[in-house]
């Protein structure tokens, strides 16, 4: 399929995409795509207002008729898969595979919201106070913007999306200026999800904001949007919570992640080998869970360290739509600027280097497609602590578990992190209190590849958001305490005495 096909598969017709100032390039060959107008702050504001209205007809809506909705859109998606999987691939550069995979998880996600649409549990408390009842529930919260980064265009909309719908609460998305073209296309199959739901799924319930950073901070900035959940990075999180922090509206941030596994002497190597080339070259790197650090101890480090040099030396870059396309391009030549100069510091921190660079093909003069690196460093110098969104994957030596340990939580990021050990003494000592400091922490698993069912996010620089499954649906929804009396006395708690 060319380039027009995919986006006109996804109903993205070229009257649509041309004679604005916002120009979105595919990093497939760096060619432009669409040029599009971006809404101005004070249509935001409109847009704000509008979703506002919904959520005042949207909260009476019962939960598991709101759930009938998100069902409904599951089946689109599953209907849309292969046309929306390409379109991801278009606008993003992720293989074709993994763009099917992000479509697959938006799915999953809707499928979980479902069931939690009559799930939406609260609680039943004892009261110290005869006849009283105490009770805890959850309502409704208010609008949720969502703002997304370029790497996973739609999966992270949909966690968001998928929970605060069944929650009561309409949202705002603010996608990536890189990538809009995923996010109209997903807001066109909620239109056709709104019209076949019938009229209480009110005008407004979803929508996409296209432009730049002026319209994140719009949806920070206004009292109405009662929830920002964010992705992306770092100082884009602290400039969102700051915004937010000032008028105390509640943010959900998953922000930068620096993520490392440990390889022990009693590992499977080939299961950590298979592990560690997808996690750390899937998405060309660029994905929040991406492996970065490999801390090896040295009884294994020369079993495994040249194996993987040669298998990086082997892995099919290229065109991320074409079949037995392991990695993709960058997003853009900016990214590959990072990389080249990531690995110069390394280089100059003591680092060995195998592979990087750019690989440029007549074709795809303009796009961004590299060899991926592994820099052998001395030890966990500067660079390393600091997380390039590209594909380098930094590898120190360790002796003793706790040293990799320490090493593993020294850098300021804290999303996810993995051991390889068939030693039940060391996995379980890396998952206690004492191990890890992620929010995600696996065994003989990468680090990448969440599945939904688990609250996703993590501590430190990450933002300490949690999005997607476990208990992640009361990030979007007001708890209320109700204490309740049913006796002809008026008791006071704490056995205080107050008579008049
Ligand atoms: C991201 O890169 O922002 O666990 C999200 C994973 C995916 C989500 C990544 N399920 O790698």
């Amino acid at each position: 399929m060319n380039h027009v096909d995919i986006l006109a598969a996804c109903g993205l017709t070229q009257n649509g995409l041309t004679g604005g100032t916002l120009s979105v390039t595919t990093p497939v060959d760096g060619s432009e795509i669409a040029r599009l107008t971006p809404h101005s702050t004070t249509e935001a504001r409109a847009m704000i207002d509008t979703a506002h209205a919904a959520f005042l007809e949207w909260r009476k809506v019962p939960a598991p008729r709101r759930g009938e909705f998100v069902r409904l859109l599951g089946e689109e998606l599953r209907r849309q898969k292969a046309s929306l999987g390409a379109l991801v691939t278009l606008e993003c550069g992720k293989i074709l595979q993994e763009g099917l995979g992000e479509v697959q998880e938006m799915i999953d996600i809707c499928d979980f919201a479902v069931g939690l649409s009559r799930q939406l549990y609260g609680l039943t408390i004892a009261s110290e106070r005869p006849g009283h009842a105490m009770r805890e529930t959850w309502h409704p919260m208010g609008v949720c913007g969502v703002i997304t980064a370029f790497n996973f265009p739609v999966a992270p909309w949909c966690w968001n999306a998928a929970l605060a719908l069944v929650c009561g609460d309409p949202v705002i998305w603010k996608p990536s200026e890189k990538t809009p073209l995923t996010a109209l296309a997903v807001q066109n199959i909620c239109e056709r999800v709104r019209a076949e739901f019938g009229e209480d799924a009110p005008e407004g319930l979803t929508q996409v904001l296209v432009g730049e950073r002026d319209l994140g901070a719009a949806l920070t900035a206004h009292p109405s949007v009662a929830i920002v959940s964010a992705t992306g990075s770092v100082p884009m999180g602290r400039a969102v919570a700051a915004d937010l922090a000032k008028r105390l509206g509640r943010s959900i941030l998953e922000l930068g992640g620096n993520n490392a596994m440990i390889v022990a002497p009693s590992a499977d190597l080939e299961m950590a080998l298979r592990a560690i080339v997808f996690s750390a070259v899937g998405t060309a790197g660029q994905r929040c869970t991406s492996l970065r650090r490999l801390i090896v101890h040295e009884d294994v480090y020369d079993a495994l360290i040249p194996r993987l040099v040669k298998t990086y030396e082997g892995l099919p870059v290229g065109d991320p739509l074409a079949d037995g396309t392991l990695v993709g391009p960058l997003i853009d030549v900016q990214a590959l600027a990072a990389m080249d100069a990531a690995l110069n510091t390394a280089r100059s921190e003591g680092g060995t280097v195998h592979g990087g660079g750019q690989i440029l093909t007549d074709s795809h003069a303009a796009a961004a497609y590299v060899r991926p690196a592994i820099a052998e460093m001395p030890s966990q110098t500067a660079i390393v602590h600091h997380e390039t969104f590209a594909p380098i994957l930094y590898v120190v030596k360790y002796r003793d578990l706790d040293d990799a340990i320490a090493m593993q939580n020294a850098v300021p990021q804290g999303l996810s992190s993995c051991i390889f050990s068939t030693d039940v003494r060391e996995t379980e000592y890396f998952l206690s209190t004492v191990g890890s400091d992620c929010g995600i922490a696996n065994v003989n698993i990468g680090p990448s590849g969440a599945e939904i069912g688990g609250a996703f996010g993590g501590e430190k620089d990450t933002g300490g958001g949690r999005e997607s499954g476990s208990d992640a649906w009361k990030g979007y929804m007001r708890r209320q305490t109700n204490t309740i009396n049913y006796s002809r006395e008026l008791p006071l708690a704490q056995g205080i005495r107050f008579d008049i």
